[in-house]
């Protein structure tokens, strides 16, 4: 199984360059921002809850990201040859969580790809995604603490993976499809 944790900040082109990995590696897509955007969008009880904190530019509990992602995990496909996290995990204890949950399925993270853009870059592409997406969190006072929020309770799982031996780091600016070579390069060298 090829199971890849795709990591960097709001804006830094994880969901861009998830699309092409699963075009290119037919893996099984996995983004909790998507799954949170359907609840919402449903008004299920859990959609409810999210709703507040995205809006604010806060994570969801580490409780109900968990639990959502054990039932997303359990749904997929039969004979999938992996699995692309999106946006999961973003903190130590939803690492730890997934860690767990890939050893019981007999399995791992085989790595974790980490965009890694400027800062000024970041806030330009959400700013220009806010004017079309219609997304609740992309307006500059969310963004600025989205962001704040990525420094303080993501960025301690670069450490995390290194420590793990699983991180890959990629100069995410720059053309799509020149960070995706670069992308490629990584997983054809796992
Ligand atoms: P996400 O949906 O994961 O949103 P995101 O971090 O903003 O990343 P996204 O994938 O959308 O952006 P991308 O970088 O691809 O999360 C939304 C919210 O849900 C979170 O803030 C949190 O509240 C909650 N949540 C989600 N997962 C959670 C978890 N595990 N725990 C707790 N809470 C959770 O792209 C951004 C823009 O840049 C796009 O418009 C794209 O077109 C553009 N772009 C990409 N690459 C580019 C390039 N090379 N050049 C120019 N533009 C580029």
């Amino acid at each position: 199984m090829l199971n890849i944790v795709i990591f960097g900040a709001p804006g830094s082109g994880k969901g861009t360059q998830s699309e092409k990995i699963i075009s290119k590696y037919g893996l099984h897509h996995i983004s909790t921002g998507d799954v949170l955007r359907s609840e919402m969008k449903n008004g299920t009880e859990l959609g409810k809850i999210a709703e507040e904190y995205i809006a604010k530019g806060q994570l969801v509990p580490d409780e109900l990201i968990v639990d959502m992602l054990a039932k997303v995990l359990d749904a997929k496909k039969e004979g999938v040859k992996g699995v692309i996290f999106d946006g999961f995990p973003r903190t130590i204890p939803q690492a730890e969580a997934l860690k767990k949950m890939l050893a019981e399925r007999g399995t791992e993270v085989s790595a974790v790809i980490g965009l890694e853009v400027e800062e000024a870059e970041l806030i330009d592409r959400l700013l220009k995604r806010g004017q079309i997406s219609g997304r609740s969190d992309d307006n500059l006072e969310t963004i600025k603490s989205r962001l704040d929020v990525y420094h303080k309770q993501t960025t301690p799982l670069k450490d995390f993976y290194i420590k793990e031996k699983k991180y890959k780091p990629i100069h995410g600016m720059g053309s799509v499809d020149s960070i995706f070579e670069a992308v490629t390069e990584a997983i054809e060298n796992l």
